[in-house]
């Protein structure tokens, strides 16, 4: 079976939606660092909708900082790939053209940095996980211990980090007298554009203090909030989408009809008109993204590791059986006092939508995949939210529990017997701290002992290791299910 291109395009099934526009006239407006799946489903279409108005200065470049996997999946198919929207009851494609192409950063930094520093490129977006900003969560630093931001803080002719890539750009802008571009970080971090700033203005100053003075003054680094539930493609779902169209899409991914782009109105030079678009421009992303984070993250993170250690795959199933859904409900009542809902967040309803979403069997969502880089996601989803309770001197039952599973989840085995490897850039340090943890009250004070994830604010609050300890004991003893209880 032949591959989607442009050659196969027009033979797709009528209710295939496609590009619908001249693609061979598309310039190169955007390069994106970290070309994932989310990318993928999330802002590439909203710059294909941009394209799609006839405003066709928003072609993406996609850049992988560390495989060719994506690479070999888009550029033979001429940066096609499909969008498949699934409800839960049919499904929709949609061809996405404004992708087009990749490079594979190491192979060739230069040309990534050429690419970067183009006239015509004015946003660089970027989806490179929480780990990928190499920053120190304790410090908010650069994390210089780190070999690659090392190699980049003494020499930046071949760029190997994202912070690396955007200051060797941006560099490279200023000496030709070219504007910054804008840096828009997609990732599910609070204040993430300050985050990325911090990042590049740190690598800047090892470099040029005049040069990190450029960019604090011209640079612009929109915070955002980003949400639509992306599971990793899987191998059946490329060979089911074949099957569906007649062509095999190796870059397909899969999503939820649900989508949100929040920015902050703050841009260098120009930029679709996201308003139009759909997307939410505002002064104030902050109210936006603790919601998002701390009801849906804190809830998918708190699935994933006390699902998944009671053996579910998959967050439509967990999420299906009563005492988990009380559970989440529960920890939604504690994460929701902790809000300042922005004027049109209606979180009743908001909280209606996230179950709603989370119990669609359509998108196959694996506890597996929520549950990796723990350590880099609970800051956000469950401890921040903690301490406010606390703070308050408000209960933070449900919350420490999604906790406990946390810790129990790196003991690497299922209460089904299922052994599976902990992926978390700090697996190592926290089975080391936990290898000599017997009791469940050690278990809680080796994890707080690392820097990084537990703060010292809640590692000395007895209120906070007090009650994980307690969870921690009773799914270890109980089981997980037993210990969240029948609920009606
Ligand atoms: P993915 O696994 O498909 O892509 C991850 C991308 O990050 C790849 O390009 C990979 O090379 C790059 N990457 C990973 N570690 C890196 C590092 N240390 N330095 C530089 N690049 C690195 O994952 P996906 O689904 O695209 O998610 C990526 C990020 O997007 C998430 O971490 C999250 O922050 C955000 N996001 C994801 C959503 C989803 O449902 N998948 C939804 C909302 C936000
Ligand atoms: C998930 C998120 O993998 C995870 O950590 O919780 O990627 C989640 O799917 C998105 O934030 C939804 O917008």
């Amino acid at each position: 079976m032949s591959r989607l291109s442009n050659a196969t395009l027009a033979g797709l099934p009528d209710e295939v939606e496609r590009p619908g526009y001249d693609r061979a006239a598309v310039r190169t407006g955007v390069v994106h660092l970290g070309i994932g799946a989310f990318h993928r489903a999330h802002q590439a279409l909203v710059f294909d909708d941009a394209l799609r108005t006839g405003d066709l200065r928003w072609g993406v470049l996609g850049v992988s900082l560390r495989s060719p996997g994506v690479r070999d999946q888009l550029n033979p198919q001429d940066g096609l790939y499909s969008v498949v929207m699934r409800d839960g009851v049919d499904d929709h494609t949609r061809i996405i053209g404004a992708v087009q192409g990749v490079l594979v950063a190491p192979e060739d930094p230069a040309a990534v940095v050429a690419a970067m520093a183009s006239p015509e490129v004015q946003l660089v977006t970027l989806t490179v996980t929480e780990k990928g900003y190499r920053l120190d969560p304790a410090s908010g630093g650069l994390l210089t211990g780190d070999p690659d931001v090392a190699a980049d803080l003494a020499d930046l002719s071949t760029p190997r980090t994202a912070p690396g890539f955007l200051v060797a750009a941006l560099a490279e802008r200023r000496r030709r007298s070219l504007p910054p571009f804008t840096v828009v970080s997609c990732d599910n971090l609070p204040h993430n554009g300050a985050r990325v700033r911090a990042a590049v203005l740190a690598m800047a100053e090892a470099h040029d203090p005049t040069l990190a003075a450029w960019i604090g003054a011209e640079g612009a680094f929109p915070q955002t909030m980003v949400d639509r539930i992306v599971p990793a493609t899987t191998p059946d779902d490329i060979d089911a989408q074949a099957a569906r169209v007649g062509a095999r899409d190796e870059g397909m991914v899969k999503t939820e009809p649900f989508t949100q782009w929040v920015i902050e109105d703050h841009f260098v030079g120009a930029r679709p008109d996201f308003a139009a678009l759909g997307v939410q421009l505002t002064p104030e992303v902050a109210p936006w993204e603790d919601a998002k984070l701390r009801l849906l993250n804190g809830a998918h993170s708190s699935i994933a590791y006390l699902g998944g250690l009671a053996g579910h795959a998959f967050v439509h199933e967990v999420v299906a059986i009563p005492a988990f859904r009380a559970f989440v409900e529960r920890l939604w009542n504690e994460a929701e006092t902790t809000l300042n809902p922005p004027p049109g967040l209606d979180i009743p309803a908001y909280r209606r939508d996230l179950m709603a979403r989370f119990s669609n069997p359509a998108l196959q969502h694996r506890t597996r995949q929520i549950a990796m880089d723990g350590s880099q996601k609970l800051p956000q989803r469950l401890l921040a939210t903690i301490a406010a309770r606390l703070d308050a001197d408000q209960s933070i039952d449900a919350l420490a529990l999604g906790v406990a599973g946390w810790i129990g989840w790196q003991d690497g085995v299922t209460e089904t017997g299922e052994r599976f490897t902990v992926d978390d850039p700090m697996a190592a340090p926290l089975a080391a701290a936990l290898a000599e943890a017997v009791t469940a009250t050690d278990r809680v004070r080796a994890v707080c002992s690392l820097s990084g994830i537990v703060s010292p604010r809640l590692a000395g609050d007895e209120r906070f290791t007090g009650t994980v300890t307690r969870h921690l004991n009773g799914i270890a003893i109980q089981g997980v299910e037993a210990w969240l209880g029948p609920q009606a």
